[in-house]
């Protein structure tokens, strides 16, 4: 085996806790900025996550809830308009600084590129929202740590699919069993999993703490901290409950 080559980040739930202070809060003021009566509140958001992307989100929400709608000929093209005035109040509340990294995150990242380890995302939300979560958590010159970005539209269908970590893969030319994914999320996994990738680390959230995580290798509540150790929930915990390079090669040698 070739051993680790690159480190492949999911972002929403993985790298920054964004759905429910971020991208929920984002849809609502869109809905009400086009004088929508809709709210997604925490629990109704829980249930749309099972849907990923927000075009999708919302039209699942059209479909299953009947919420009132206007009279609209085009629904592709106004839940489209919806979904940019999402994002614009997404990412002004990331330029604000309203969303962190999860801890452990900057460190691991540090440490791959200080080792020479490679990295990329593969996530569902719009390219526009990867690249001002890193402007505003890491730095302007972050964005070019990761060699590849695939996000959102660029593959036809979103995770679950295996299309967005195969499009990330094929980028990189390297094979499944050099990278280790990085995800949150019961959808996330099966995406990766089903691309062939076998190292599978969950850091899981409130609204997936529940998810099947069965094809994970491991499953924890972080990547811990020195001195603030993560909880690992299934698989092999890491020394002093911190996710390092060490750890994650040890599993690849
Ligand atoms: C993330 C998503 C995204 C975000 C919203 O899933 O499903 O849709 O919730 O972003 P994952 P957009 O973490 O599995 O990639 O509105 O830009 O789609
Ligand atoms: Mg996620």
């Amino acid at each position: 085996m070739a051993g680790l080559q690159a480190l492949i980040f999911d972002v929403d739930g993985t790298l920054a806790d964004t759905e429910k202070d971020g991208h929920r809060v984002a849809f609502n003021a869109a809905f009400r900025d086009a004088g929508l009566e809709w709210d997604w509140d925490e629990a109704l958001y829980g249930e749309l996550l099972a849907v990923t992307g927000g075009k999708e989100r919302m039209r699942y929400y059209i479909e299953r809830w009947s919420p009132a709608c206007p009279e609209i000929t085009d629904q592709d093209a106004w839940i489209a308009g919806l979904h940019r005035a999402k994002t614009a109040h997404y990412t002004r509340m990331l330029s604000e600084g309203a969303i962190p990294l999860r801890p452990g995150v900057r460190r691991l990242l540090d440490e791959a590129r200080a080792e020479g380890v490679r990295l990329a995302i593969a996530t569902t939300t719009t390219p526009a929202n990867v690249t001002a979560l890193l402007e505003h958590t890491l730095g302007p010159e972050s964005i070019d740590w990761f060699e590849v970005i695939a996000a959102g539209d660029i593959v036809p269908a979103k995770k679950p699919a295996p299309d967005i970590y195969d499009w990330a893969l094929r980028k990189m030319r390297l094979a499944p069993e050099e990278v280790v994914a990085f995800e949150d999320s019961g959808n996330g996994v099966l995406s990766a999993a089903d691309a062939g990738i076998r190292d599978i680390v969950v850091t899981v959230n409130d609204y997936t703490r529940d998810h099947d995580f069965s094809r994970a290798s491991v499953v924890l509540d972080g990547l811990g901290e020195p001195g603030r150790p993560a909880r690992c929930l299934a698989g092999a915990a890491p020394a002093e409950g911190v996710v390092d390079l060490g750890y994650l090669r040890a599993r690849h040698a």
